[in-house]
């Protein structure tokens, strides 16, 4: 652990040539360890992280995490510390993590309003969750590794706030009053405190190499990380916690935490191992419970509710009615389309009848205006070998053959218009008779507009056929 001061000590000096070394030039591949390596795959891993907007449960507490001392979770952070003097707090996953490489994203502010402002909070992961203690809130001697955000300059050397990384295997005291300088593996200047966005650590451990990066919360851009220190062939416990910690002292900060998100790394190639496949029955039977408990809470404050603004009480139950009147809306619609076709088919019917009457009538005139033609010249034949009868046979042709012709085909075309009538009739009598699908409580299945839309069809079925049929007398009259 002699990591030495003497490199570090002059702790600007080595910090900024780390910086100027690092920062522009590897900090995008610091992960990948090199630039021509491929990245690791990396799985979110749920039961270690935590996360917005629902962070904590109505019991308070932080789903597969516990939380002690000041620390208070909230919906959308965990309060580590209030800022108020000599206050402790941290927060652990509930059960250990087993990774070969990992990786943890953790967002969080430190704001107070002093210019300085103290301890500091702590990322850990050790084999043991340091609920309490002197180390930023956490246990002193742990065995795995801090990464310390150090707010208070304690030995005046103006080098804070700091980032560190201190491994310990159980045996270290920590050297709060050199602001552990004397063991820390890897550091870097950052001031964290108060900034416009919250700040993000992302530390990485992966081929045993831990690399922490740094968004400095200058930008919303969550990827804009930085370089800030590496650690080559560091050992760490394979099994521990992750933890986060905060502490105040005689200056005081708060200290909140936005997220922990955990993610497994595995090497490219390698098989990513399961996820674990099902939630441990307790944890079942806890969120059931849970569950059961939000839902009887809901009903009853459904009722309090309904009990205290009895007037509001008919809103639901005409909500639920809204549903039926779209299914009303609905079959009107169809019964609408329905009508539409009918009323189509009908167009059809009468544009075929009037084509026919058409033709009947063209059929007619040249059927009539060729027997006049014959009949002229029958009648002037006879007037030229039998003048005395000219009158009287000419009136007798012109009665007989026309008429008798002209009466059948009449009568003829006359009772196919009729049939042709009686099929419009029944169609429009069948539309009439026609039952729409029947919707709740519909007063009627045809509505007015339809009802009168149908008397004016009728109506100019009934006058053409009385002007067709007027016409026709007419027509006949006049050969007559
Ligand atoms: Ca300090
Ligand atoms: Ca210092």
């Amino acid at each position: 652990m002699a990591v030495s001061i003497g490199r570090c000590l002059a702790a600007d000096a080595c910090l900024l040539i780390l910086t100027l070394t690092f920062h522009h030039s590897n900090s995008d591949n610091i992960v990948a360890g090199a630039s021509t390596e491929e990245a690791p795959h990396r799985r979110f891993e749920y039961k270690y992280s935590f996360k917005g907007p629902h962070l904590s449960q109505t019991d308070g507490n932080i789903p597969f995490w516990v939380h002690s001392g000041n620390a208070i979770p909230s919906a959308d952070q965990v309060r580590i510390t209030p800022s108020l003097r000599s206050q402790k707090g941290s927060v652990w996953t509930k059960n250990t993590v087993n990774f070969d490489h990992w990786e943890a994203e953790v967002t969080f502010r430190v704001s107070g309003r002093g210019r300085m402002g103290a301890d500091g909070l702590a990322i850990w992961f050790t084999t043991a969750q340091g609920l309490d203690g002197p180390v930023y809130g956490a246990a002193d001697n742990w065995n795995g590794i801090g990464i310390f955000f150090d707010s208070f300059d304690n030995d005046g050397k103006k080098n804070n706030p700091a980032v560190l990384v201190v491994g310990n295997n159980g045996k270290l005291v920590y050297d709060h009053p050199n602001d552990g300088t004397t063991q820390a593996l890897g550091t870097c200047l950052r001031d964290f405190r108060n900034k416009p966005y919250p700040v993000r650590a992302k530390i990485t451990y992966y081929k045993k190499t831990l690399t922490v990066l740094i968004n400095n919360g200058f930008t919303p851009d969550k990827d804009d990380y930085e370089f800030c220190t590496k650690v080559d062939k560091m050992i760490i416990p394979q099994e521990g916690y992750f933890g986060i910690s905060a502490a105040t002292g005689g200056l005081a900060d708060d200290h909140d935490v936005l997220s922990f998100l955990t993610f497994r790394l595995t090497e490219p190639g390698q098989e990513l191992p399961a996820p674990e496949a099902e939630m441990p029955k307790e944890e079942q039977d806890k969120y059931q419970e849970e569950f059961e408990n939000f839902q009887q809470e809901l009903d009853k404050k459904k009722e309090d509710y309904q009990k205290e603004h009895p007037e509001v009480q008919r809103e639901p139950i005409e909500d639920m009615y809204e549903s039926v009147n779209d299914r009303e809306i609905r079959q009107v619609f169809e019964g609408q389309n329905q009508i539409h076709l009918e009323i189509k088919q009908l167009h059809r019917q009468l544009a075929m009848i009037l084509d026919e009457q058409n033709r009947y009538v063209s059929v007619v005139t040249d059927e009539i205006s060729k027997r006049q033609v014959e009949l002229v010249g029958q009648v002037g034949s006879l007037y030229t070998h039998r003048p005395s009868i000219k009158e009287g046979r000419f009136h007798s042709l012109h009665q007989a053959n026309p008429v008798s012709m002209g009466t059948y085909e009449t009568v003829q075309h006359f009772s196919e218009i009729q049939e042709h009538l009686h099929v419009v009739k029944r169609n429009i009598e069948h539309l009439i008779t026609q039952k729409c699908p029947d919707p709740p409580k519909m007063p009627s299945c045809l509505g007015t507009i339809h009802f009168l839309v149908f008397v004016v069809i009728q109506s100019v079925l009934f006058f053409s056929y009385i002007v067709y049929k007027s016409q026709q007398e007419a027509a006949a009259k006049k050969f007559f």
